[in-house]
């Protein structure tokens, strides 16, 4: 039987790159996006290029996205699996002291960004009747909690879109999945503090945060379910948390 593709944005980091890797080693061939190119081709040094597949865009960028996912050689057209992943917080300030440009990030790449490699990769499912899509949403698109608004708003919306897009492709055979995390220590505090290293390592301390491979074992796990079956909605949380903002810290 043909390898499965599966195109996964953000794949240079956190649970983007554990998922690429995590797929890659169960015999999927991996389309990975990001835009450090020099982390897309560690996963080409550890799984060959016959296996990855490397696209270097920023998900911000239409036109750069649509013209990426046009060019796909022919044996890379048939995604069979679009994990839309690549995705952060900026910040994390009162809706009064909050940065424009944060805002903008946030939605430009958590929300429109995912809209148009969705847009890019979904009339090859249409035309096959086939595929299936994961969204990253998170707790934080289930719960609003303090400081969190425009985050929040954007993974709210990720929460809309994938039960909104579940009902407008179920006619077209596509499969519309949600995973939403909480806390899983990557690089996402890193960035939420713009480089604060300190300050991103103590959103972790005091309990046992979820790693990058626990989501793409479950992302696995969903993208292997028999035809007929879609698990529609994941939430994980590591074992001390219980919500967006109650974690028991020793
Ligand atoms: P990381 O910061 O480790 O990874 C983020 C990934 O997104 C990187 O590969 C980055 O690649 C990519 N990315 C960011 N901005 C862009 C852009 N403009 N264009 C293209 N790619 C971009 O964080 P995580 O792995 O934790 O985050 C992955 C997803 O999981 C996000 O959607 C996040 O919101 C979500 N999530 C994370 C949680 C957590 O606690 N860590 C919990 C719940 C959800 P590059 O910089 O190379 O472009
Ligand atoms: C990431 C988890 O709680 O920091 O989406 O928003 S949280």
């Amino acid at each position: 039987m043909a390898q499965k593709i599966a195109f996964v944005t953000g794949a240079t980091s956190g649970i983007g790159k554990a998922t690429a890797v995590v797929l890659a080693q169960n015999g999927f061939k991996i389309i990975a996006a990001g835009r450090r190119e020099e982390r897309l081709h560690e996963l080409v040094d550890l799984f060959g290029a016959d296996q990855v597949k490397t696209l270097q865009f920023d998900v911000r960028d239409n036109a750069a996205v649509q013209e990426a996912v046009q060019n796909l050689p022919e044996e890379w057209r048939q995604i069979d699996v679009l994990i839309n992943n690549a995705g952060n917080a900026h910040g994390l300030a009162p809706i009064q002291s909050g940065d424009v440009n944060d805002w903008d990030a946030m939605l430009d790449i958590n929300v429109k960004g995912l809209l148009y490699v969705t847009k890019a990769v979904l009339p090859g499912m249409i035309e096959r009747k086939s595929g299936h899509i994961i969204n990253i949403g998170s707790i934080a698109g289930k719960e609003a909690y303090a400081n969190g608004n425009v985050y929040c708003a954007s993974k709210f919306a990720v929460d809309a879109l994938s039960k909104s897009m579940r009902i407008d492709l179920v006619h077209e055979g596509i499969k519309v999945s949600e995973v939403n995390p909480g806390a899983v220590e990557t690089e996402f505090s890193e960035v939420r503090f713009k480089g604060d290293k300190a300050r991103a390592a103590s959103v972790y301390q005091g309990f046992e945060p979820l790693v990058a491979e626990d989501i793409a074992e479950i992302i696995h796990f969903m993208v292997t379910r028999p035809k007929h079956v879609n698990l529609a909605e994941v939430m994980v949380l590591p074992t001390a948390q219980a919500s967006a903002t109650v974690i028991s810290r020793q």
